[in-house]
């Protein structure tokens, strides 16, 4: 199969900006786009400046809100919380075809749910739902793709080349590429990629995009997960490690045990944890060397979500974290599977807050 690397040349820098075929200036003011883990009261509307909220897991109370999605991950630690977006308010919620989407006239949050077996299989349901997406946004005025959450089920069934996260890295490639032919220098977004244990064979992708550009970082501890080498598949995954929102919030993509490009510390949950925590302070300070941003480490202005392949693991990592984060620190733990099969868990990191120290 050929590799596909849709930006090898038109992204010569990880620092190139996120730059979409709006050109425009961003509005002021700047736009007030916040996220807490929040228990979601069993009555009681969702406030109009809510853009979406996501509840994890079969027991958490799921608002009947057309803003409310579920994902299929139970909580392991933070039973009950859910993942609550805001924006300046009111929300606008409408959909395209199969996309649902709010926004507040600066973001937009936006989702889709495709079943595999109606495309023909996951390769075909990724390319689709990352045209769809794409095509959306190429056209739409919040023309910035800031992060995406996807979702795949039995993310690690299959042998090689044909393991499922792989054959969904390939279509969303081939999405890129076709897009990238019509919006030239569109960055890669910030993203994670984790398995759903169980159910349906549903692609689920959610993402944020907003009017003006974010900026992309990369992390100096690790290659670049676009500039992976041909054994991690056919095609590399198409996200930036991170992305710099203009708000500013720092959006960390899902973060592993991953050294230059290599897994390390197998079978090692542990070892992985402090692995994955060094890989978020290499981030958290080239966003402060580089951009200026925020105070460089993990803490208050942290909203913290682990995924973790093994229950049995959860008590060991809860620990550690809470010790390393302090208490008053919110994190979330959920069971999923890691798109590596010898990665025990994945961390993102919404980084809130944190002065612009540089213009
Ligand atoms: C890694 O660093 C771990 O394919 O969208 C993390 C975040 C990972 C996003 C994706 C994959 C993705 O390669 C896996």
């Amino acid at each position: 199969m050929p590799r596909i690397d849709p930006f090898s040349d038109a992204v010569s820098s990880a620092q190139t900006p996120c730059v979409g075929p709006d050109t425009s200036p961003p509005p002021r003011p700047a736009p007030t786009l916040r996220v807490t883990y929040s228990s979601l009261r069993t009555e009681g509307a969702l406030g109009d400046d809510v853009l979406a909220a996501i509840v994890f897991g079969g027991k958490t109370h799921c608002p009947d809100d057309p803003r409310c999605l579920r994902i299929d991950l139970e909580p392991l630690a933070g039973a009950g919380l859910s993942e609550v977006w805001r924006g300046a308010g009111p929300a606008r919620i409408g959909t395209a075809g199969p996309i649902r989407h709010v926004d507040d006239g600066q973001c937009l949050a936006g989702w889709i749910e495709l079943e595999e077996r109606r495309f023909g299989g996951l390769v075909e349901a990724s390319e689709a739902a990352y045209r769809g997406l794409l095509q959306f946004h190429a056209q739409s005025p919040f023309s910035h793709l800031w992060r995406i959450w996807n979702f795949i089920t039995d993310i690690n069934e299959g042998e090689g080349d044909e393991e499922r996260y792989k054959l969904f890295c390939l279509g969303r490639a081939r999405a890129f590429a076709a897009t990238h032919a019509t919006s030239p220098g569109i960055g890669y977004p910030a993203a994670s990629a984790v398995g759903k244990p169980k159910g349906a064979r549903t692609l689920q992708v959610c993402w944020l995009a907003g009017r003006g550009p974010g900026e992309t970082l990369e992390n100096p501890r690790q290659v670049s997960a676009y500039h992976y080498p041909r054994k991690y598949g056919p095609a590399a995954p198409s996200f930036s490690r991170a992305m710099l929102t203009p708000h500013p919030m720092l959006l960390i993509s899902g973060t592993a045990s991953i050294a230059g490009h290599a897994s390390v510390h197998p079978g090692d949950a542990v070892a992985q944890l402090e692995e994955t925590l060094a890989n978020l302070d290499g981030l958290l300070r080239q966003a402060h060397t580089r951009s200026g941003f925020g105070s460089a480490r993990l803490g208050p202005e942290s909203l913290v979500k682990v995924y973790l392949r093994n229950a049995t693991d959860a008590a060991a990592i809860e620990s550690r974290l809470r010790a390393r984060l302090g208490q008053a620190v919110p994190f979330l733990i959920l069971a999923a599977d890691i798109c590596r099969s010898e990665l025990l868990l994945e961390i993102e990191v919404v980084q809130r807050s944190g002065e612009v120290l540089s213009a």
